[in-house]
Parts: structure tokens; sequence; C-alpha cells
């Protein structure tokens, strides 16, 4: 299994490219905001300790998951960053509502990514439990939201490289 006790945030550091002069909209959705808070926590955590300052670090917030596509595309057509950084948190319920929203943001998030050229980084939790939400968003699995954070710089670098 992919992550499956994997420490999400292992990442070689060594391997993430400087993040100095990126610009990065962070959309976060409010539900399960427990959750999302210290998602966003990580992820601005990581864009700063690798060079990103903090005016150049955009961040709103939708109500929710479903939401978190339109808010991105909001986002990166008002305020031209580098990339966006979605921020969420799905937990299965007893109706079909999990299958609907995680098929819907996945769907939305990767037609952004391809109609804009532009990365559009995928930082939502969907999990069985609140327990395991925790453990991947600051608990024994580390943070999803670093993880985010490190594919956009590292989405952001190679744009430029093969652009430039
Ligand atoms: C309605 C709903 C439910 C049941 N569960 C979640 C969830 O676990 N995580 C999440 O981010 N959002 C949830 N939502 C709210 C929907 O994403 C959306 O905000 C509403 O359906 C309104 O469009």
């Amino acid at each position: 299994m992919a992550s499956h006790l994997q420490n999400l945030s292992a990442y070689d550091p060594s391997k993430v490219p400087p993040a100095k002069g990126m610009k990065f909209g962070i959309i976060v959705a409010d539900w399960n905001r427990e959750i999302t808070d210290n998602l966003l926590k990580g992820a601005i955590r990581t864009l700063e300790r690798y060079g990103t300052i903090e005016k150049d670090i955009f961040i709103h917030h939708v109500p929710g998951s479903f939401e978190l596509p339109l808010g991105a595309q909001l986002l990166a057509t008002n305020l031209k960053p580098d990339a966006i950084i979605c921020l969420g948190c799905i937990i299965q319920g007893e109706t079909r509502h999990f299958d609907y929203i995680c098929q819907g943001v996945t769907q939305g998030i990767t037609e952004l990514n391809l109609k804009y050229n532009l990365p559009f980084i995928f930082g939502i939790l969907t999990t069985d439990t609140l327990d395991q939400a925790a453990d991947r968003s600051g608990g024994r699995h580390g943070n999803k939201g670093d993880e985010a954070a490190v594919s956009a710089i590292r989405m952001v670098h190679l744009k430029r490289s093969l652009e430039d």
C-alpha cells in the first residue's frame, strides 16, 4: 500500500529546490477545520523553510472540499501565483457523499492543472476516520501540508526549467 504506515513528509530536503521568489496560492477547505488548519500550518512552514516570503503566499478559504477547484481557479486567474496548493480533508461518513465529493474534487483539480498549464497541488486527505486524518496532519504519519508544499515547489521549478 502506497502510504501505509509511511511518513508522508519523508522527502529528501536536499532535493527540494529553493523557493525564493516563487508565489503560491493556498486554498483551504473549512470542513474538518481542526485538520485543515494543521495542513495549512505545515504548508506555510515548508514554503517559508525553502525561501518563500510571507507576502508571496496568498491564503483563501472555501466552505468544503467540493469548492476547492473553483476557489483554486479564482485564485489562479486573479492573483497569478506560480502554483496553487489545495488543502482539504474528506472523511468517510455513512452515506455516498464521500465518494461524490472525492470524485468531484479529484477530477476538478486534475482538469485545472491541464487547462491552465499550472501546478494545482492535491493536498487533500481522504480517510475513513478523524484519527487517520490527525495522523496525517502533523501526527505520526507526518503532515500532508508539508508534502503538498514540496510538490508545489518542485513543480514550479520544473515548469521554469523547461519554459525558460
Ligand atoms: C457535505 C460534506 C460532507 C458530508 N463531508 C465533507 C467532508 O468530509 N469534507 C469536506 O471538505 N467537505 C464535506 N462536505 C461539504 C462539501 O465539500 C461541500 O462544501 C458542500 O456539499 C456544499 O457544496
